[in-house]
């Protein structure tokens, strides 16, 4: 048997190069749903044609159930595994996952499956498809009262109201668009003339709904991805910028914020290039933990060694 590990080196995975981190907590075990970045390109681009799923109960010994959802399983499309995240509801789980369809542009596909770690089954359809690239990186959060919402996209953020099934949304809602304004998101040099990139993380705590995201900071010249994050009083804004989470430093042009509470402590998940061979389409997912200031608010983050096991 083998000796369990008291701390957790980062990057936490170590046999594959992974990216795009979404943790889901369920039962007693924090699940950890990734991308898969290929070991050989093509064209020298992102070459990711599945997601994985490793688990742990202590924040440092982690199961690799290896892959449980796959471009395979999606008939309609052909291209770009890219970062999804999972939630449960009424003893199924959904994973949410933007994908090239084979007829041109982005969309958002639902794996379907009775156990988190899969295997998934493709829902048959996109769940969002607007004809165009925005509909990448899907963020799920059921609310208290039963409301569930989807936020996604890049550059603009968008959402959906989702049916209680969680593979349909309230058409007579739609997509709603998100004003992407300097206060809600800071001045930044993406599309929107806001910090907002992409990779959307929802959730709720202590009554503050919070967006963490992917951003690109003011200024001249080409940025390397940092972390940021907005608070708002209610699920749908109007968001007010609350500042960097993570700098872009040590960073490999992307990075992907996934946040989880777990067992009394608060854990920000991220990816850097840091593995042997890494740089930017071989990343490796890594972890910090991180405390709340009392108001909510959340100091930077730095990029760190790893972190202890859960007594
Ligand atoms: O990993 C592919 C894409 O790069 C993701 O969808 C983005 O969030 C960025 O990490």
């Amino acid at each position: 048997m083998s000796e369990k590990k008291i701390f957790c080196k980062n990057p936490i995975i170590t046999s594959i190069y992974t990216a795009d981190p979404a943790p889901m907590v369920y039962g007693d075990t924090l699940y950890l749903y990734t991308t898969h970045d290929e070991e050989e390109l093509v064209n020298n681009f992102y070459t990711m044609i599945n997601w994985h799923c490793f688990s742990t109960t202590d924040m440092v010994n982690w199961t690799d159930h290896g892959q449980v959802f796959s471009l395979d399983d999606i008939e309609w499309a052909d291209d770009r595994a890219w970062a999804p995240q999972a939630v449960e509801r009424n003893g199924k789980f959904f994973l949410y996952c933007p994908v090239h369809k084979k007829d041109g542009g982005m969309a958002i596909a639902v794996g379907i499956s009775d156990s988190p770690t899969g295997p998934f089954k493709d829902l048959g359809y996109p769940l969002v498809d607007e004809g165009d690239w925005n509909d990448i990186d899907p963020t799920v959060f059921i609310d208290d009262d039963g409301q569930a919402y989807l936020y996604f996209g890049n550059p603009e953020l968008r959402y959906v109201l989702l049916n209680e099934d969680m593979i349909s949304y309230d058409k007579t809602v739609g997509i709603v668009k998100v004003p992407m304004t300097e206060e809600a998101f800071g001045k930044g040099s993406h599309m929107t003339g806001t910090t907002y990139g992409e990779g959307p993380w929802f959730y709720k705590r202590n009554n503050i709904y919070y967006m963490v995201y992917a951003a690109f900071a003011a200024g001249e010249g080409h940025h390397d991805e940092h972390l940021a994050y907005s608070v708002s009083e209610g699920p749908t804004g109007p968001w007010k910028y609350g500042g960097v989470l993570m700098t872009e430093e040590g960073g490999v042009f992307t990075n992907h914020p996934g946040i989880a509470d777990f067992k009394g402590h608060s854990y920000l998940f991220y990816h850097t290039g840091e593995l042997p061979g890494g740089h930017l389409f071989h990343r490796s997912v890594c972890v910090a933990e991180f405390k709340y200031n009392e108001d909510g608010s959340i100091d930077t983050i730095a990029k760190c060694d790893g972190v202890n096991a859960i007594e």
